[in-house]
């Protein structure tokens, strides 16, 4: 009732402009009750924004901070999922202290945080499963007794019919089958998908029917496939009780198609569903509807009296009415406060100017405003300033100081936490050095990785990886060549070819406390896997307002080897969607296994790229492997120069450097240095460091025109103050626009090589000396 009625008053207040968009979980109250009273401690939830009645039953969600969302109220006491940066119905616990340390999960009901895009809960969904596989089968982690009890624990899902059609569904489906996991998905199917119904969503318009294929058999390993009806509590009792006990003990994947339940307001505040829903339809959904049926089930059988019901009903909308009214008046009047100080602030300013007419309207305005908002206050006062430019007085200044001091309290409320603010900040982790025995051996590349991740699986228990090709071959690079049979099949093993739930079990995993490294197995198959990384992963930390962290390693390897889906250096596409995670590019393998260290000892999600052309490459053995870290945001200087200064990374140092080579001959001397991380990116100013010796910058990649090299530039020129020590335009190097043709011509052609680089800086020095350096 207190579900209900809290969809029912969340609607109003919307149409009320109190917050700008609603979306609610009445009709589908009944199974989340079921769900709620077989979910444990420690069991985790990844689902949708339909499951505000289960976040009720389970006891992590109030009326309170339900409307605390739907206002978009910033305090994280008052709105935990997500401070208020998430639309309401976006569910979340909060599994880390304010300190960014693990709290025991096996002692909560734990949530995933949720996302909104149809069907981006389900990668996730397989990793929290398989958590506990890994939890009861691996022996190394009995230690781990804050994230699980013997792997006990249930991931549950949520997910609507209609986004069923999502490709993700499907994957997670078929890797659940596969690797027989405790996962419990229920499909809360209600005939449709905002307006579209379930003829066009499905085969056979049944998920469980089109499913069937899954089900397992007294011979066959597979899903437990139930279906029940969203009003049936009986069985959606048995259903949940089945399901709970199967998954739990056994760890047998289960689909609960629960199907007839009701939309009784419609998809959300943006539309009505009068316009696509037959009067039929629409007097069956009133008359099925979950909450009517329970009622009538209680009273038949003679569980209670319609009076007690009535009462209960009572109370519970007086009690959404009263924590709704209080926790508006906690969200609004924290702004009347800041907008009366701002009035004041800006009267008091009018006192002191020529201005005084439009300052004082200024205040009148916003002191006028209905329902005002932060937004209102700040955009005032800041007008008000600039109105203000020509003045100086204390009245001003108060003004001044009084923005500077909001502008901290909303970076705080609105732009913190992207990365991680804890002591395991990756920018925390302190460099060490590798060191060299007298006599250290050069190896392939491959083998400093091989004995680096040999030391790791030996010595870090959370450590484990996973991918296509991996387990059995050791990857297809050979990296983890022998370490399966040596460390065993749950800490290397392979996957199937699915790289979006690949990085779903690494999200899981991360998120119950270990350290997954997922690999994907080449750079160009990275889209597969961009969007729940996008998603998911990289805005984790930020929408959960530090309440959950993901730290995943992502394992790859990019930019050249052969033609279109070979050579791919795609940072552009990184850099726009992965903010949130650490991006390393390390030029060969022996930086890499210095950056999987700095990473393995912080708390963030990262990606390393590693250069697919240099595993045979031969490299001096550290004698340190396990305990040298390469800092990220520092950039290396390869080679010093005094003309111009290269920036760049990743397998485009080595042609670099043998430019700067052929140039040193001819008179002209190149500062080659490696920016080693994307992101963060030169955070001492190390390259900007160069230009002002050199006055001379060129940033080089192997990205489209305008990608990682065109960020680059504008990570130097903006946020190193160097523009004043440019004698020459700064510019890029890059490849081609199109993707890579195939074979060594076609490399040739498509990348920069190194006549392209050696021209590109003569080219500059000829307009530097022309005398000296005589066009070509
Ligand atoms: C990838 C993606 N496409 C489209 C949308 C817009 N959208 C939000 S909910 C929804 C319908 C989902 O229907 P269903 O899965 O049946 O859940 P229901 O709302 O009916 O509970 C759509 C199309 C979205 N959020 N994500
Ligand atoms: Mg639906």
């Amino acid at each position: 009732m207190m579900s209900r009625h809290a969809s029912l008053v969340g609607r109003k207040e919307v149409f009320m402009g109190k917050a700008k968009f609603g979306i609610f979980g009445d009709g589908k109250e009944l199974a989340q009750i079921a769900m709620a009273r077989v979910f444990q401690l420690g069991d985790f939830r990844a689902g949708y924004y339909r499951d505000q009645t289960f976040m009720m039953a389970i006891g992590e969600l109030t009326a309170k901070q339900y409307f605390a969302q739907l206002y978009a109220y910033t305090n994280v006491e008052a709105e935990p999922a997500s401070a208020g940066r998430l639309m309401n119905g976006h569910f979340a616990t909060r599994s880390l202290n304010a300190d960014g340390s693990w709290k025991d999960l096996t002692k909560k009901y734990n949530s995933g945080a949720d996302v909104s895009p149809t069907a981006a809960q389900m990668p996730k969904l397989l990793g929290l499963a398989y958590a506990s596989k890994l939890y009861r089968e691996n022996k190394g982690l009995k230690d781990f007794d804050t994230f699980s009890v013997n792997g006990n624990e249930v991931a549950w899902g949520t997910i609507g019919n209609a986004s069923t059609s999502e490709g993700m569904f499907y994957e997670t489906i078929n890797a659940a089958g596969v690797m027989q996991v405790p996962m419990v998905i229920s499909v809360w199917d209600d005939g449709y998908g905002i307006s579209v119904s379930n003829e066009f969503h499905t085969t056979k318009g049944s998920i469980s029917e089109a499913l069937a294929g899954f089900g397992r058999t007294d011979t066959e390993l597979g899903f437990e496939i139930l279906r029940v009806k969203g009003w049936d509590y009986e069985a959606l009792m048995n259903a949940y009780v089945q399901a709970g006990d199967l998954a739990r003990t056994q760890h047998i994947p289960v689909l609960i198609h629960v199907t007839e339940m009701t939309q009784p307001q419609g998809h959300s505040t943006s539309g009505s569903h009068e316009r696509y829903k037959s009067a039929e339809r629409l007097k069956w959904e009133k008359d099925w509807d979950c909450v009517a049926k329970f009622r009538e089930y209680i009273l038949t059988n003679g569980i209670a009296k319609a009076d007690a019901l009535d009462k209960i009903e009572a109370e519970a909308k007086a009690l959404v009415k009263q924590e709704k009214e209080e926790i508006w008046l906690e969200f609004s009047g924290q702004i009347k406060k800041e907008l009366s100080e701002a009035v004041k602030l800006l009267k008091a300013a009018s006192q002191d100017t020529t201005r005084k007419a439009v300052i004082n309207q200024l205040a009148d305005e916003l002191s006028k405003a209905i329902n005002p908002i932060r937004k209102d206050v700040i955009s005032t006062v800041r007008k008000a300033l600039l109105t203000l430019r020509l003045e100086s007085n204390p009245s001003k200044t108060a003004l001044k100081k009084w923005i500077d001091e909001q502008s901290e309290l909303n970076f705080d409320r609105y732009n913190s936490h992207l990365y991680s603010q804890s002591d395991r900040s990756v920018l925390k982790i302190e460099e060490v050095i590798a060191e060299y025995d007298d006599k250290a051996p050069s190896v392939d590349g491959r083998e400093i990785l091989q004995n680096f991740f040999d030391y790791t699986l030996e010595h870090n228990p959370a450590f484990f990886t996973f991918g296509e090709d991996v387990g059995k071959i050791g990857d297809v690079n050979q990296a983890f060549a022998g370490l399966q049979a040596k460390h065993g099949e749950l800490r290397v093993s392979d996957t199937g070819i699915r790289e979006c739930t690949i990085i779903g079990q690494g999200i899981g995993t991360a998120l119950r406390g270990l350290r997954p490294l997922a690999e994907i197995q080449y750079l160009d198959y990275l889209l597969y896997a961009l969007q729940i990384l996008a998603d998911d992963v990289a805005c984790l930390h930020y929408r959960t307002k530090g309440g959950q962290k993901a730290p995943l390693i992502v394992r790859t390897r990019g930019h050249r080897l052969e033609g279109v889906w070979h050579s791919g250096s795609p940072m552009g596409m990184i850099l726009s969607t992965l903010r949130g995670m650490v991006v390393c590019v390390p030029r060969d393998m022996t930086q890499a296994a210095g950056m999987y260290n700095t990473l393995l000892k912080s708390d963030e999600p990262a990606i390393v790229i590693e250069c697919l052309n240099g595993y045979r490459l031969k490299e001096r053995l550290p004698s340190n492997l396990g305990e040298y870290t390469v800092p990220v945001g520092k950039p290396e200087i390869l080679r010093e120069g005094t003309d111009l200064t290269v920036a760049t990374y990743g397998s485009m140092c080595k042609v670099v450097m043998e430019a700067a080579e052929e140039l040193s001959d001819i008179g002209i001397e190149v500062e080659v240095i490696d920016a080693q991380t994307l992101l963060p990116f030169d955070v001492h100013g190390i390259i900007g460091a160069s230009i002002k010796k050199t006055n001379r910058v060129i940033f080089a990649d192997e990205d489209v025109p305008g990608g990682g090299s065109a960020y680059m530039l504008q990570q130097v020129i903006e946020g190193q103050n160097v523009f004043k020590y440019l004698d020459s335009e700064p510019q890029t190097i890059s490849a081609r626009s199109h993707r890579p043709a195939y074979s060594s011509d076609g490399d040739y052609f498509s990348k920069p090589n190194v006549e392209d680089i050696v021209e590109k800086i003569y080219a500059v020095m000829n307009e530097v000396n022309p005398k000296k350096f005589p066009a070509l």
